[in-house]
């Protein structure tokens, strides 16, 4: 089945899940605009994560589903939350969720995790998931070392379960090329920065906006935590310190906090600006309808495009 038919969507798209953003309006924003919204759980308390997932119940009737952040101290409560809630689909991101597979699965829940390697996409194939998404090191935030290009034809080879690409789609070439490399859908999570829908602060969505294709780095690989973000004060600081040989309390206390410093204070300069490098194909501010409207319209023109360019050969 379609990866839209398999979640009772429209379009092939799931919306990333970025922590301490995506809250109920841009999730049920992107379900209501055919894709599937995404709530991120990274961050919130159970008490904070049951008042989301009514709140999108209350803001949309389509499918939306719920991230689960491996690395969060309250994994195991927000779990078993998801579960009782009724939340129909489950992504999860930065670890295994191998503890939890088969509770979701005898619950009815569709589970997607988010993977950066062939290896640990066929461990999750091994667990029972229903789908994989394929995230390339272009991503935003906690990211692998392989890149979308080489990464999304490996996995769909590797495994028989629908592959989405992650990384680097921001528009309806990137989208087409996912498909071309084996994809059955996308997940996108920068260009939803750059929405009216997208609660972040106006100065977050503008260093989005403004950020070329250079201008995103890696910082946190000496402590096992790579997280891509826009260059700044903050960043360059934590590499200076990261290649001095810093300890990993002196790291751990320049980035704490400071996501909330970006996202809620608007401060893009001392604060972490999670975003992949396709921030640079990104110039203006649209809605979410926009986003997914013209990226599927792109994906079928470009289609046509590239049919025509491999029909022109003759030999
Ligand atoms: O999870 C993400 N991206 C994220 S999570 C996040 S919150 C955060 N904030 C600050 C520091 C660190 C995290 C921001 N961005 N993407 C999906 C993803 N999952 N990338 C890599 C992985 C991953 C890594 C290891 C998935 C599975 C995995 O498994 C290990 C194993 O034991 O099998």
């Amino acid at each position: 089945m379609s990866i839209a038919g398999m979640l009772g969507i429209t379009y092939p798209i799931i919306q990333g899940a970025m922590a301490q953003i995506a809250y109920a309006g841009l999730a049920a924003a992107v379900s209501n605009a055919g894709g599937l919204g995404v709530i991120a759980s990274g961050g919130m308390s159970a008490e904070q994560l049951r008042e989301e997932i009514r709140k999108c119940q209350s803001l949309t009737d389509k499918p939306f589903g719920v991230n689960l952040m491996l690395m969060a101290p309250n994994r195991d409560e927000l779990a078993q939350l998801v579960m009782d809630e009724g939340v129909k689909v489950v992504t999860t991101g930065a670890g295994s969720p191998k503890k939890y597979v088969a509770m979701w699965k005898a619950a009815g829940i569709i589970v997607i995790p988010v993977v950066p390697s062939v290896q640990i996409a066929l461990k999750m194939e091994a667990l029972g998931v229903d789908a994989v998404v394929a995230e390339g090191t272009e991503a935003g935030g906690h990211v692998g070392e392989t890149t979308t290009m080489v990464l999304i034809p490996q996995v769909a080879d590797a495994v028989s379960i629908p592959v989405i690409a992650a990384g680097g789609i921001a528009d309806g070439r990137g989208a087409a090329a996912a498909f071309a490399l084996g994809a059955k859908g996308v997940q996108v999570g920068t260009r939803f920065l750059a929405t009216g829908e997208c609660p972040a602060h106006e100065q977050f969505k503008q260093a989005v906006v403004a950020a070329q294709d250079g201008d995103t780095l890696v910082t946190g690989r000496s402590l096992g935590v790579p997280v891509r973000s826009i260059k700044n004060r903050m960043t360059l600081e934590y590499m200076r310190l990261e290649n001095s040989g810093a300890s990993r309390e002196e790291l751990e206390a320049l980035a704490m906090g400071s996501l909330g410093r970006a996202v809620r204070e608007g401060d893009t300069e001392n604060g972490s600006v999670m975003a992949g490098q396709i921030a640079g194909l990104v110039h203006e501010i649209t809605t979410v309808r926009q986003v997914i409207s013209s990226m599927f319209a792109e994906a079928k023109a470009v289609s046509r495009q590239v049919y025509a360019m491999t029909d022109e050969v003759h030999n």
